[in-house]
């Protein structure tokens, strides 16, 4: 397998963690997305979205981060990325998701690209942007958690896709000087996945294309 990367994304980040909790080892090849690598025309021949991860499998070639972690946890099992139950696998996919689908895209590098370039908009009131997106989904999200998330993760005692999400969505938070003073439950839950050695090794600063 072969995983196209950026240190700096978060939805690939998500997709390190991920292989380090399957003890799934691939190839690696750097997208540098700050020089506009994922535009190159050999790279959107493999990705016509020109977005990282992507994970070459054979002849096959996966985007999109869930979709490509519910691969990984079907093709390889242990340990489980989701729980046994329907409920709690509908709960911690929604985790998931309001990052991945309703946090994440509103801050992406084009969408921040396109404020900036195309927009006008200055450095401060992108920051203030950044900022909103990300406290109104962890305002709901810290609310939710606090309902279930009992044990140290965001469902019981083991990480699971809800955790391969929220943790690169808080060094992201982080990068850009969110608060996160409203959010112990999110701020613990990803110190106890930072402590773990799958999440520690997939750390942006921790990867060969680091700068
Ligand atoms: N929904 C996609 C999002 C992928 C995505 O947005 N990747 C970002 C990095 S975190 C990217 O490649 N951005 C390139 C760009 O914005 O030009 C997924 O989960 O894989």
């Amino acid at each position: 397998m072969i995983l196209h990367d950026y240190y700096r994304s978060s939805a690939a980040y998500r997709l390190r963690i991920a292989l380090n909790l399957k003890g799934v080892a691939t190839e690696r090849r750097f997208v540098h997305l700050r020089r506009g690598e994922q535009r190159a025309a050999e790279y959107l021949a493999l990705n016509p979205q020109g977005l990282v991860p992507l994970l070459e499998v054979g002849e096959r070639r996966l985007t999109q981060s869930l979709a490509i972690i519910e691969y990984l946890d079907e093709k390889f099992p242990q340990p489980p990325l989701l729980p046994p139950g329907p409920e709690d696998r509908a709960w911690v996919r929604a985790i998931a998701l309001s990052i991945a689908c309703d946090i994440h895209p509103l801050n992406n590098t084009r969408v921040l690209a396109y404020l900036e370039h195309d927009l006008g908009i200055d450095e401060a009131r992108r920051a203030t942007w950044y900022r909103h997106w990300v406290s109104l989904g962890f305002e709901a999200l810290e609310r939710q958690l606090a309902e279930r998330a009992t044990g140290p993760f965001c469902l019981g005692h083991a990480p699971t896709i809800a955790d391969v999400c929220l943790v690169p969505q808080v060094a992201n938070a982080r990068r850009f000087d969110v608060d996160l003073a409203p959010y112990p439950r999110i701020v613990a839950i990803d110190a106890a996945c930072r402590a773990l050695a799958p999440f520690a090794a997939a750390r942006p600063d921790a990867q060969p294309d680091a700068e």
